[in-house]
């Protein structure tokens, strides 16, 4: 199961108590002060890792609390420290305050920690307070309480590309011919029910990560079919490949989906719909009236939108697209490296 949210509660444990206690020894008379100081709580750690692809496991587990501090002893022996805790994160999972929503931590690489849950500090012990004029302190102090916070857990997949378009698009048997991934591919309308991702080699080490998702319906953003929840999930893409099906068989009108489609992304997130997008038409295989395919490219043309047509089972297209994309992520890439261009993330 795919688990995007999750609330927890997280507490660094608390702090050992310093202890009051005096040395008593044979012939050592008025030993002074030996209470030794409480150890200091564990602390609970975030930690992005990539092996995590969901928030599942904290579904189930939502209380995270480290370890206390052990109480100091006698002989000026301090206590031990407790033992820190790492709950495990998928990349991309940003950490918001739950009560006030407040952002703040964003786990976007691997192995990136965050400290949520700072454990109490220990406690003196009355050896600590000895002084020239106050050599017998009859007092200690007693640990602190670890830091508590109600957190939200909100995972927002990083990929370079998003794949939209209407259910039955072929978005996942495009993902599965262009990378590795094995995501199921049927002909029914919303076959793919969560998010994935999919690994594209361009050769020479460069890769690059398509994010498959659900499909969108006319009312998405209202809830229809699976709703539009799964676009934030090609939020933090840097472009869009609008799937849109032009074989006849599916009895759809492609200028009619690729507008719906668009206006749903607009009714998300108008910054999003903003998106560079490039239109992929599919399934040229079993195109048989030209005319549909041709409708499309003339509203992509007049969207002023780059326009690619595609067979995924026979693989037309598909390498022209993958050059397509690869291209326009290095221009937009460079683009965001020109000072003047930069907009403020949100
Ligand atoms: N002829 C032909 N059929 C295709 C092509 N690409 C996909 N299909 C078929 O179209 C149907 C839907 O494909 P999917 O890849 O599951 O579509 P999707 O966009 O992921 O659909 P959802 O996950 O439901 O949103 C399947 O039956 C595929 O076999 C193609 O290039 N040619
Ligand atoms: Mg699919």
């Amino acid at each position: 199961m795919f688990i995007d949210r999750a609330k927890i509660r997280v507490k660094g444990g608390h702090g050992g108590n310093g202890i009051l206690a005096f040395r008593r020894e044979k012939f050592v008379p008025r030993g002074g002060p030996s209470g030794g100081d409480g150890g200091r709580g564990g602390d609970v750690w975030f930690e992005a890792d990539e092996s995590f692809n969901t928030l599942l496991h904290l579904r189930y587990n939502p209380e995270h609390i480290a370890e206390r501090g052990r109480h100091g002893e006698g002989s000026n022996c301090s206590g031990r420290d407790g033992a820190d805790i790492t709950v495990k994160v998928p990349v991309g999972t940003q950490i918001f305050d739950s009560s006030t929503g407040e952002f703040l931590f964003d786990l976007a690489v691997n192995g990136a920690r965050w400290l949520a849950g700072k454990g109490g500090r220990g406690g003196f012990g009355n050896a600590h307070f000895a002084t020239s004029t106050n050599r017998a302190p009859r007092y200690h102090q007693d640990g602190s309480e670890g830091e508590e916070r109600e957190l939200q857990l909100e995972l927002k997949l990083l990929a370079d590309v998003g794949l939209v378009g209407f259910p039955n698009a072929g978005k996942s048997t495009l993902i599965s011919t262009i990378s590795a991934a094995k995501p199921k591919i049927a002909d029914y309308p919303f076959t793919t029910l969560e998010p994935h991702l999919g690994v594209v080699d361009l050769g020479d080490f460069r890769t690059l990560v398509v994010a498959d998702i659900p499909g969108l319906i006319e009312g998405a953003h209202a809830g229809a079919g699976l709703g539009d929840r799964f676009l934030r999930h090609v939020e933090r893409t840097k472009l869009l490949l609008h799937l849109v099906d032009v074989s006849s068989i599916s009895g759809r009108d492609p200028v009619s989906d690729y507008l719906t489609v668009n206006r749903e992304l607009k009714a998300y997130n108008p910054e999003l719909a903003q998106r560079p997008q490039l239109v992929v038409a599919t399934k040229l295989d079993a195109l048989d009236e030209p005319e549909r395919l041709e409708s499309l490219r003339k509203q992509a043309e007049s969207d002023g939108v780059p326009f690619y047509a595609i067979s995924s089972a026979t693989t037309k297209g598909t390498k022209e697209l993958v050059a397509a994309m690869a291209k326009k992520l290095d221009e937009l890439n460079e683009e965001m490296k020109q000072p003047e261009t930069i907009t403020l993330a949100q």
